[in-house]
């Protein structure tokens, strides 16, 4: 891409994150108790990432027969498909749907628990009755969420990879069943990012040779069941899986506002 091209794209990307923090900044916490307005003041309102610890959720002793149990082998559900022959296939989103039943989705993944087949929060509100029964599995939630499946999306996989990018919204991300390494990269980096368009970067994954060549310091977490991570808007982050199998849920069900900076973005 042309330097000046890419140079105002990023600039732009910027200014919109500079509004998004002058935003957060102006939120009030209302009346909440202690420990939830610390999160608001450390993570939410100064928009930096937050490990949380969770209660014991019955969903962490999910298998792969009790979500079948569960959810139904006939179900149909909506799944990311064919993704080993596309590099590009986060960008293709759409491409790459299909439905599938669960319990063939589920044998698919047993047979071969790798990165081409994965339930995503792109399949969220095709999926939101079908996967209904699971929610109740999911409690409780801490006091900052509400609890709303419209905003609360599943992530079903194996050795899944989720390529660099943002969020539009705040994101609070539980792991439920199996490992996750989530690499985030600051807003500050941006402009070392290769941003390619709307909330995707070209790295794809970056490894430890791609930061060290970049300059870039990642910061890694890894999530397990349990555990919880406050990924704020804005922060770029790519996502592996460690286990055969694993199940997250994100929610963006904040009790404070959420989103709505996308007038302005420079997509
Ligand atoms: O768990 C994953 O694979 C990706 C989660 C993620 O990137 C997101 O919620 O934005």
């Amino acid at each position: 891409m042309d330097q000046a091209v890419e140079l105002d794209r990023v600039n732009l990307w910027r200014r919109w994150m500079s509004d998004v923090r002058a935003t957060h900044l102006g939120l009030d916490p209302g009346h909440v108790d202690g420990s939830t307005r610390r999160f608001f003041a450390m993570a939410y309102a100064a928009n930096q990432p937050a490990q949380v610890n969770m209660p014991r959720w019955r969903a962490n002793d999910w298998t792969i027969e009790g979500l079948r149990a569960r959810v139904g082998d006939d179900t149909e559900v909506a799944v990311q498909s064919g993704r080993n022959d596309d590099p590009t296939y986060e960008l293709n989103k759409d491409a790459h749907k299909r439905r599938m039943t669960f319990g063939a989705f589920l044998d698919r993944l047993v047979a071969r628990p790798d990165n081409d087949v994965y339930m995503t929060a792109t399949n969220g509100s095709e999926n939101q009755i079908a996967l209904a029964p699971l929610g109740a599995d999911m409690r409780p939630l801490p006091a900052f969420l509400r609890d709303d499946p419209r905003e609360r999306f599943l992530w079903i996989g194996g050795r899944s990879e989720t390529p660099l990018h943002h969020d539009l919204t705040n994101n609070f991300l539980v792991q439920m069943v199996g490992r996750k390494l989530v690499r985030m990269l600051s807003p500050v980096d941006v402009a070392r990012l290769d941003y390619s368009h709307a909330v995707f970067s070209r790295i794809g994954m970056p490894s430890d040779a791609i930061c060290a060549e970049r300059g870039l310091t990642p910061v890694d977490v890894v999530i397990e069941p349990g555990r919880a991570l406050f990924i704020p808007i804005g922060w770029w982050h790519a996502v592996t899986s460690l286990s055969d199998v694993s199940v997250t849920a994100t929610y963006v069900s904040f009790i404070w506002r959420n989103g709505g900076w996308e007038q302005g973005f420079p997509g």
